[in-house]
């Protein structure tokens, strides 16, 4: 495969070269594409240098797949003239989520929704992937009627300014803020830009792209986005409303079997998910399973994982193997 990352100094860029050497993703010829600042720049990927290129140049070179994460501005532009030229897009910004015409994937829950004609997929939100996965077997089960979720986001999910600043407050060195307010000994209500409903961007994707990755719109979703002092992985405390009574026992032999998740539940050893655990792995990470007292056929869990692995570059990654296993590209 000739494959194009777009975006591959950046931080989800950094990681998807990680990702793809570790799962040995079969490449023929890589691209590393990046703006025209970085054009030129020294890049290594499985010990061999390579030379960053520009967009129109990777264009041109007819890439079989592209995995982008340069965000959405360069996505709507150069994603579609990739496309043109026959290359198949997985994109990891918001650009395309949304769009009627673009499959969402989390290949776990709807990779067989895809076709040939599919040439730009988008990758969701990385708070919405992990949720998703961790809902997506017990939903088939007892189907969801409503969920509600509040976020305790990872600073890495701004970027490497974000992550310099929780680095500098930490140090005690005056920096650039990435962030309105301090965030090392804060919680900041705060992911992303707010809207005119009050909520933020990151808070309406939670109760958006759920519906669409599981086509599906019987259920609703509400969401508090919170940015946290970490620096591992996001994490979710939700509350899951299901049309059908469920089983807890049930519940957890469900989690354990789903593919992409590790069942971490044992209060006795003290054993639940945290960013710590779960920094720099593949895997959703699910804990805290209890029944919701206050309210009939109602789960409360807690969700963490990786936001650059599982949140994005594995996610993305996952999307680009289904394609070629199953002739696609
Ligand atoms: P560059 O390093 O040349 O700016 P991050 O999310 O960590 O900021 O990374 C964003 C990634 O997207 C980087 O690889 C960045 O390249 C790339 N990028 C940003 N703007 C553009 C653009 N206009 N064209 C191509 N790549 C871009
Ligand atoms: C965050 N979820 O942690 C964001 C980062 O729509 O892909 C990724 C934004 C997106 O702030």
């Amino acid at each position: 495969m000739k494959v194009a990352v777009v975006g591959a100094t950046g931080m989800v860029g950094e990681v998807m070269l990680k990702v793809l050497a570790e799962r040995n993703f079969p490449i023929t010829e890589l691209l590393l594409v990046a703006s025209e600042r970085s054009v030129g720049k020294k890049l290594t990927y499985k010990n061999k240098e390579y030379t960053v290129i520009g967009l129109a140049d990777a264009v041109a070179a007819k890439p079989q797949i592209a995995i982008f994460s340069a965000g959405g501005d360069t996505s709507l532009e150069w994603a579609p003239k990739f496309a043109e030229a026959g290359t198949t897009v997985v994109d990891n910004s918001s650009a395309w989520r949304m769009d009627p015409t673009k499959k969402l994937v989390v290949p776990e829950i709807n990779a067989h929704e895809l076709t040939k004609d599919d040439k730009i997929i988008a990758n969701p939100n990385c708070s919405t992937i992990q949720m998703v996965l961790a809902l997506s077997q017990l939903h088939k089960k007892y189907k969801m009627k409503r969920v509600v979720v509040s976020t305790y986001q990872s600073v890495s999910g701004t970027g490497v300014k974000a992550v310099k600043q929780l680095e500098n407050e930490i140090a005690g060195i005056d920096g650039e803020m990435a962030y309105p307010y301090p965030i090392s000994r804060n919680v900041i209500p705060h992911c992303d830009s707010f809207l005119e409903n009050g909520y933020t961007k990151e808070e309406m994707k939670l109760a958006r792209e759920p519906q669409k990755i599981f086509n599906d719109k019987t259920f609703s979703v509400t969401a508090t986005a919170v940015r946290v002092p970490t620096a591992g992985g996001h994490s979710e405390a939700v509350n899951v409303q299901f049309e059908n009574d469920f089983d807890l026992a049930d519940v957890r032999q469900i989690i354990s079997s789903t593919p992409g998740i590790i069942l971490q539940d044992n209060t006795a050893t003290n054993s639940y998910p945290m960013p710590i655990l779960a920094h720099d792995k593949d895997e959703v990470f699910v804990g805290r399973l209890r029944r919701d007292e206050s309210q009939s056929n109602t789960l409360n869990m807690w969700i963490v994982a990786d936001n650059l692995r599982k949140g994005a570059a594995t996610n993305a990654v996952q999307i680009s193997e289904y394609l070629i296993e199953n002739n696609l590209v």
